[in-house]
C-alpha cells in the first residue's frame, strides 16, 4: 500500500518539527508548503538527510505550489504569524484570517478528502474561518490546543508530585485562550483525582490553583523566554497525536477544538471538548457533565471564542 501523504501548510518552526516527526515516526510521505522560497524545500532537504542515520522511508519534498498538496491525506496547518512578547493571541487576527482564506482555498481545491488539522492562533476562531473557507466536512476539520493545554498541566502535575508523566491523565477544555478550562476533577494520578491527592495532603489547594494558572499561562511563559516567536516542540508533538489517531483509526479520547452542535448544549461553534479522533476524523463528541462552577469558566471561554468569531465576520464579509 503506498505511503500517507501528509501536507504541511506552513513550514516556519512548527510546521519544521512536524515534518521531523512525521518522517521519524514514518507516518508517511511529507509535503512542506510554504510561501517563502526556499525556505520549505532547505527544510525538506535537511530532514531528508537525516533518513540514513534515523534510518525511516519517508519521502520529504518542499513546495510553494498548492498544486504539490494534492490528494493527502492529512494537512497540518500553522501557516500565519506567531504571537511576539506581549501580544495576546487575540491580536493576530486580522492577518491570520486572511491566510486562512488561501490555505483554505488551496485543500479545497487540491485536498478536499484531507483531515485537516489547524495550529494557527487565535486558534478556535482560525479553525472555524479554515472549516468556512475550505468547505470541507466539520468532522474533518479540527483545531490543536486541548492536546497541548493538557500536556502542559500534565508536565506541572508530574513535576508537583514527582511521578512519571505517563501516569498524569488531564483534561483541558474551552476556547485556547486565557479563560481556557483546566478540568481539575476530570485530571488524575493514575485514576486518583486532582482533589482527592489535595485531601491525602500530596499537594495543596494552592498548589494546584498555582500549576493551573500556570497551564492558562503556558504560552506566554515560553513566548517570554524564546522573545522571538512562541512555543513549537510540543505544539508539533501534540498535532502529531492527533494526525496518528487518524492515520491508524487509534479511535483517541483527546481534547480538540472541535465543531459542537448539540453538545454542551452548544449550537454550531468550534470550542475545546473531548473528541474520539478515528479513521472518520472527528467520530464523537464526549458530551461530560460539568459542575456549577466548570460550567462558569466553560460559558466564559465559550463567549470568548463567539467574540473572536464575531470578529473574523467583521473582517471578511464571505464568512456567514
Ligand atoms: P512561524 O515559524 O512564523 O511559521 C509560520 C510560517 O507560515 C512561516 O514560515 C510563514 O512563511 C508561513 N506563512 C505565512 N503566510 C502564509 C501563507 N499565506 N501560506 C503559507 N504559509 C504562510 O510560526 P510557528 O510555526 O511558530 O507558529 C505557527 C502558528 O501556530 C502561529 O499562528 C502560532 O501562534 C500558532 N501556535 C499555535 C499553538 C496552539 O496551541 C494552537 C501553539 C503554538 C503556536
Amino acid at each position: 500500500m503506498a505511503r500517507p501523504k501528509i501536507a504541511l501548510i506552513g513550514a516556519g518552526q512548527i510546521g519544521g518539527t512536524l515534518a521531523h516527526l512525521a518522517a521519524i515516526k514514518e507516518l508517511g510521505d511529507v509535503v512542506l508548503f510554504d510561501i517563502a522560497e526556499g525556505t520549505p524545500q532547505g527544510k525538506a532537504l535537511d530532514i531528508a538527510q537525516s533518513g540514513p542515520s534515523e534510518g525511516f522511508d519517508a519521502v520529504m519534498k518542499g513546495a510553494n505550489s498548492y498544486e504539490e498538496i494534492a490528494g493527502a491525506d492529512v494537512c497540518i496547518v500553522t501557516a500565519g504569524v506567531p504571537r511576539k512578547p506581549g501580544m495576546s493571541r487575540d491580536d493576530l487576527i486580522g492577518i491570520n484570517l486572511k491566510v486562512m482564506k488561501s490555505v483554505g482555498e488551496g485543500i479545497k481545491a487540491h485536498a478536499p478528502n484531507a483531515f485537516v488539522i489547524c495550529i494557527t492562533n487565535p486558534l478556535d476562531a482560525m479553525v472555524w474561518a479554515l472549516q468556512q473557507f475550505s468547505g470541507l466536512p466539520a468532522e474533518k476539520v479540527v483545531g490543536m490546543a486541548g492536546v497541548l493545554d493538557s500536556a502542559r498541566f500534565r508536565h506541572f502535575l508530574s513535576v508537583e508530585f514527582n511521578v512519571s508523566m505517563r501516569d498524569v491523565t488531564a483534561f483541558v477544555l474551552g476556547g485556547h485562550g486565557d479563560t481556557m478550562v483546566p478540568l481539575v476533577r476530570y485530571s488524575t494520578v493514575a485514576g486518583i483525582p486532582l482533589p482527592d491527592l489535595v485531601q491525602m495532603g500530596w499537594t495543596t489547594q494552592e498548589k494546584l490553583d498555582q500549576i493551573v494558572q500556570r497551564t492558562r499561562d503556558g504560552g506566554a511563559e515560553i513566548v517570554g523566554l524564546l522573545k522571538t516567536g512562541s512555543a513549537f516542540y510540543a505544539p508539533a508533538t501534540s498535532a502529531i497525536e492527533m494526525a496518528e489517531a487518524y492515520l491508524k483509526d487509534q479511535k483517541r479520547l483527546l481534547p480538540c477544538a472541535a465543531y459542537v452542535d448539540g453538545a454542551f448544549g452548544l449550537n454550531g461553534m468550534y470550542v475545546g471538548v473531548p473528541t474520539i479522533i478515528g479513521a472518520g476524523g472527528i467520530e464523537k463528541i464526549v458530551d461530560i457533565k460539568l459542575n456549577e462552577d466548570e460550567q462558569a469558566m466553560f460559558d466564559k471561554s465559550v463567549n470568548a471564542v463567539k467574540g473572536l468569531v464575531e470578529a473574523c465576520k467583521g473582517i471578511d464579509s464571505s464568512l456567514a
